[in-house]
């Protein structure tokens, strides 16, 4: 595999600008943050960006209830994003928002190249409407029963519980999600993208290895029972930007959404001048392109997405990693707010690295569903952290101030064990690029305990004055295999790996592996990790009420 020079974007789903971050989009956020910080540590070029996806029909919603103009609630919304990114150690080296100069010079762009290519249609059609909030009605604010499942209370668009696709008009008693009314049928005229047209392209496309098994199997259902036209405008009144030519209408928040990828990117290249916006995005491009998206968003972005890249002439991702679902146990959650915890509630309780910790202890590269159980968190925090990892670093440094002055020994006392732990490394290389950061924290929890155990065995604190040498290589020893352990975990808690730096005073790279620490002075033992507590448990769901 080519470690050096490969050029890396990077990408995660644009939250909403209509309310706060959840646990839930920190999942994407930490998954993609810890491949980002381990691609970085292998000395490749890598691009972060994310931003605020201020568009549509909800952000607007939320904007009149506030009594705010959207403008100052994206804006509000925006700066508070950044903050919970930043709190949990999230590197984008851009966080931008979809309703900027970039993304309407883009979408328009595009959008001409569209017409100009004969992709997009008119079409007069019946649509749902509020008539007592005088609004047309997006498909995710109407509710009904599923037409294939009878699941009730199913969005517009689709059904959770049978995962089918079908039109707000198909669902059975359908409702108007904001006044509750029942909606009524009335004319308008709307633009299509000619969806089908990419047919071909997609059946080829998705089986060029972008896509992992489940999502080529979702992806393929799609295909076959044929791709339909993809209406992009939205009538007034809408919180977007405006169609040219056209009067009262507005581009649905879902095309300039994914163009907000390319216009964030652009708007990193205006304050940096270094990266070269074409050479990310050209047709040819060379550097690698990733998405990571959850589950319930994959048709945006291997249906629409890659067709709307072809049609303007973009180079299309070389992956679309998704993730599944959070689920949430032993905590009593508001269903109003969507039985999902606030990244900001969860900072009050717990420290970053925790939660990082945990996601990635069950993160693999597929779909499954992730689940938070509040008892086993705590568990494995203080098991892992605390009892194995931190433990081994306090249990020697100790011994290495009271006789050798701070100072580790010249040589290692096994020569052979670490040399196996740097032969792992390769392992744990494979499973990172590979995005399985369960694999990871397995392999590391073997390699602490076969680490305690050689200490244990070897009993320091037993060791008389007079066989010092001993005593210092076995410390030393001790030492650099939790050095080695904090060097394969420094992407998921960044936290620590910076205390543990200071510590060592000496920087965690990959290039150190094989090399040891000798002859090297280390701090005295400060506590690096505080021991997670079962009552805050009890905080976080008052602060979820
Ligand atoms: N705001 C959307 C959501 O489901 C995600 C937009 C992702 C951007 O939270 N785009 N695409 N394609
Ligand atoms: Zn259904």
């Amino acid at each position: 595999m080519p470690n050096k020079s490969r050029k890396i974007l990077v990408t995660c789903a644009l939250p909403y600008a209509n309310g706060p971050i959840h646990i839930g989009h920190m999942l994407e956020h930490i998954q993609a943050d810890i491949w980002v910080r381990y691609q970085r540590m292998r000395n490749n070029e890598v691009w972060f960006i994310s931003a605020d996806d201020a568009h549509g029909t909800a952000v607007m919603l939320k904007s009149k209830k506030l009594g705010i103009k959207p403008t100052k609630l994206i804006k509000k919304i925006k700066e508070e994003h950044i903050i919970d990114f930043s709190n949990f150690n999230i590197s984008h080296d851009h966080y931008h928002t979809t309703h900027c100069v970039e993304n309407l010079f883009l979408l328009r762009k595009i959008f001409l190249s569209l017409i100009s290519q004969g992709l997009i249609n008119e079409k007069e059609i019946f649509q749902f409407y509020d008539k007592i909030k005088k609004i047309f009605l997006p498909d995710r604010f109407i509710k009904g029963t599923c037409p294939f499942c009878f699941s009730e209370n199913q969005s517009g668009d689709n059904c959770e519980i049978c995962g089918s696709i079908y039109e707000p008009t198909d669902l059975v008693n359908p409702i108007s999600a904001i006044s509750n009314s029942v909606p009524v049928l009335k004319n308008t005229t709307h633009l299509y993208f000619n969806l089908p047209v990419f047919t071909n392209m997609l059946n080829k496309w998705i089986y060029s290895g972008v896509l992992e098994k489940s999502v080529v199997k979702k992806t393929e259902e799609w295909l076959k029972s044929g791709l339909k036209e993809w209406g992009i405008s939205r009538d007034a009144p809408y919180f977007g930007f405006k169609i040219p030519g056209f009067t009262n209408k507005y581009f649905y928040v879902w095309l300039d959404a994914p163009i907000g990828y390319i216009s964030a990117f652009k708007n990193l290249c205006i304050k940096n001048k270094k990266i070269d916006f074409n050479e990310f995005w050209n047709k040819e491009s060379k550097c690698e392109l990733y998405h990571f998206i959850g589950k319930d968003i994959i048709y945006f972005h291997t249906l629409f997405w890659p067709s709307i890249l072809e049609a303007s002439s973009f180079r299309k991702p070389n992956g679309i990693f998704v993730h599944g679902h959070l689920t949430i146990n032993g905590l009593k959650l508001s269903k109003s707010r969507g039985f999902l915890i606030k990244a900001s509630d969860w900072i009050q309780c717990f420290d970053s690295d925790s939660l990082r910790y945990y996601y990635a202890s069950k993160l693999a590269n597929n779909i499954n569903d992730i689940e938070i159980n509040l008892e086993d968190f705590i568990q494995k925090i203080n098991s892992d952290i605390v009892n194995k990892l931190v433990n081994l670093a306090s249990r020697n440094t100790s011994f290495i101030h009271k006789y050798f002055d701070g100072y580790l020994s010249n040589s290692l006392s096994d020569v052979d064990l670490y040399q196996y732990f740097v032969d792992i490394s390769k392992k744990i290389e494979i499973f990172f690029e590979n995005r399985q950061f369960s694999s990871v924290i397995r392999e590391c929890i073997k390699l602490l305990d076969l680490a305690n155990q050689y200490i244990s065995q070897r009993e320091p604190w037993k060791i008389k004055e007079d066989n010092l040498d001993k005593l210092h290589m076995i410390c030393t020893m001790g030492i650099n295999l939790f050095r080695l352990v904090m060097i394969f975990l420094k992407p998921i808690i960044p936290d620590l790996a910076k205390k543990t730096e200071f510590f060592l005073i000496s920087n965690l790279t990959w290039e150190s592996i094989k090399t040891p620490l000798l002859s090297h002075k280390i701090k005295k033992f400060k506590k690096l990790y505080n021991r997670i507590h079962a009552d805050k448990i009890l905080k976080l769901s008052v602060l979820c009420k």
